[in-house]
């Protein structure tokens, strides 16, 4: 069976997980613990980033290359158009979800979560050094301000993230306007890229991905809780109730897909 190596709250685990689902490629998680597990991700592959799948006796790194091999060598549920417009338009927003979106996500998750102990450590992005992480943890939100400048992530940066993402939100409104999904009537590897890169906005729930407790549902405030991006959110849980597979033996959370939105991080 293939296996993933990742962390569970990476969204770049989270595209090849929304992948596999669609394909329906049955796979095993295997949990990497940030730091002194990367050593063996490093032994594996050659480099210590997440997600890595090994599929047989091939070892892929990159969630962008995941995905490519995934399309060569499951085809059923294909996930790249053949036109070459089409295919140059998805290929292009997969980079713009990855390289754009994503960083401008981790950066206003991190400013939401400045006063929510609990998830401050446990959320923080997993190059933060330990001591800096254990150093995090302690401090009262107040006090973050300072430390963020030193994570890289000040306010300034908070504000700019998000100015950006109010841009991309209302792209994606507009590309979604007249069809189910980026590209036309069918799912591509855009969708799902986008779809991941946004998990930090507003978190699955638990029916999908396995994170600390009480954070499933919940969105970045100014962002997440914008009627004007609603239809970006509703489309993001249509698309994870019809692709995404659920996990077992966990309750749907209020706030599901089909459910009522809770929006705000406390
Ligand atoms: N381009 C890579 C980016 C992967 C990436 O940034 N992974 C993060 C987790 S979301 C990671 O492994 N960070 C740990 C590190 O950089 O040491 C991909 O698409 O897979």
């Amino acid at each position: 069976m293939l296996e993933l190596y990742q962390f569970e709250a990476s969204t770049f685990a989270e595209k090849i997980r929304l992948i596999l689902d669609y394909k329906q490629v049955p796979y095993r998680k295997v949990e990497v613990t940030p730091g002194v597990g990367q050593v063996e991700i490093f032994q594996l592959s050659g480099q210590r980033q997440v997600p890595v799948l090994k599929d047989g006796e091939l070892v892929i790194p990159d969630s962008t290359a995941i995905a490519l091999h995934l399309e060569k060598a499951y085809p059923d549920r294909p996930l790249i158009p053949t036109d070459p417009k089409q295919k140059g338009l998805c290929l292009a927003l997969e980079s713009w979800a990855d390289e754009a979106i994503v960083p401008k996500a981790r950066v206003v998750m991190v400013g939401a979560f400045k006063q929510h102990p609990n998830f401050r450590t446990a959320l923080l992005p997993s190059f933060t050094p330990a001591p800096l992480r254990s150093l995090v943890g302690a401090l009262p939100g107040d006090l973050l301000n300072l430390v963020g400048t030193g994570v890289g992530f000040g306010p300034d940066d908070i504000k700019i993230a998000a100015a950006g993402l109010r841009q991309d939100l209302q792209a994606l409104v507009l590309m979604l306007q007249n069809s189910p999904y980026l590209l036309g009537d069918a799912p591509t590897l855009a969708d799902f890229a986008v779809a991941a890169a946004t998990m930090y906005l507003k978190f699955p729930t638990a029916q999908y991905v396995d994170l600390p407790e009480g954070i499933g549902g919940k969105g970045v405030p100014g962002i997440a809780d914008v009627p004007e991006y609603r239809a970006f959110f509703d489309w993001r849980d249509r698309l994870y109730a019809k692709f995404r597979t659920a996990r077992t033996n966990v309750p749907p959370a209020a706030g599901s897909a089909s459910g009522p939105t809770p929006i705000s991080i406390d």
